[in-house]
């Protein structure tokens, strides 16, 4: 079976794409903040058993703020197979940064590109195909209330779920010096092989490089304080590096 995660902005059309995948119905509603609990559904493609899973709308995964705790922890910890990213393409700028910090976690994503009835009605710009190549992964518009485009959309899983384990591919490089205090931030947590199951590693070292309070945290409860001092030390050698 291939586990999938719907996660998106608010308001993007998420449970819309739910709804038609799984015949189930979430409900749905013109305004952000509607679904607050995850809800699994299920679906039968060309043989192909898919779980799906509805995530509450977030705009970020390091924001402590509490309601985007469950999708963020979802995906951290449950790790699905394939994460279908849904973009607003009437909003494309503003939902991309979703896609970017899913992508910095290694994420095996497939991007739908929704409301793309609005996006032709409204004569934007957008090219599917070039967004893809950018992004480094799949690109599917979408119409999520006529359900267009939802045939490709899982067609784009399965075939995502078959290039799983994509780990290590590091869609998003930084500059040298940073990338260097990620590795030096990654040696000290491979330390901790418990810690590392749990987490993908290098997205726990950028997180503590951003000083993300959530996983500091969680850093505290799963290191020694000689681990944590020399975390804490590489972070500072960085900052002063930076100014
Ligand atoms: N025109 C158009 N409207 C859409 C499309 N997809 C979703 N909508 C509408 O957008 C609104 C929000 O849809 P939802 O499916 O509830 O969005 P969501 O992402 O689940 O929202 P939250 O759970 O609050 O994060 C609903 O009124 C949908 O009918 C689309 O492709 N085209
Ligand atoms: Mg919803």
């Amino acid at each position: 079976m291939i586990r999938a995660a719907l996660i998106g902005n608010p308001n993007v059309g998420k449970t819309e794409i739910f709804n038609h995948l799984t015949g189930l119905s979430q409900s749905v509603g013109n305004f952000p903040g509607v679904t607050v609990e995850k809800k699994a559904g299920r679906l039968v493609h060309k043989g192909q058993e898919i779980e799906v899973v509805d995530l509450p709308g977030t705009y970020s995964l390091t924001s402590n703020a509490v309601d985007e705790l469950v999708a963020r922890d979802y995906i951290v910890l449950e790790r699905p197979d394939v994460i279908v990213d849904i973009v607003d393409g009437t909003n494309l700028e503003r939902n991309l940064y979703l896609t970017l910090l899913l992508l910095e976690m290694d994420a095996n994503l497939v991007v739908a590109l929704n409301r793309w009835d609005m996006v032709k009605a409204r004569g934007l710009k957008i090219d599917p195909e070039k967004l893809s190549e950018l992004l480094g992964c799949p690109v599917v518009p979408t119409v999520a209330v006529t359900g267009k485009g939802l045939d490709d959309l899982t067609n784009s899983i399965v075939n995502a779920a078959g290039r799983m384990n994509t780990k290590g591919k590091n869609a998003i490089q930084y500059e040298n010096d940073i990338e260097l205090l990620i590795k030096k931030v990654e040696d000290v947590i491979r330390e901790s092989p418990a810690f590392i199951e749990k987490y993908p590693q290098r997205w726990l070292a950028i997180r503590m490089l951003e000083g993300d309070e959530r996983v500091m945290e969680q850093t505290r409860a799963a290191l020694s304080s000689p681990q944590i001092a020399r975390i804490l030390s590489i972070i500072e050698a960085g900052e002063a590096a930076m100014k």
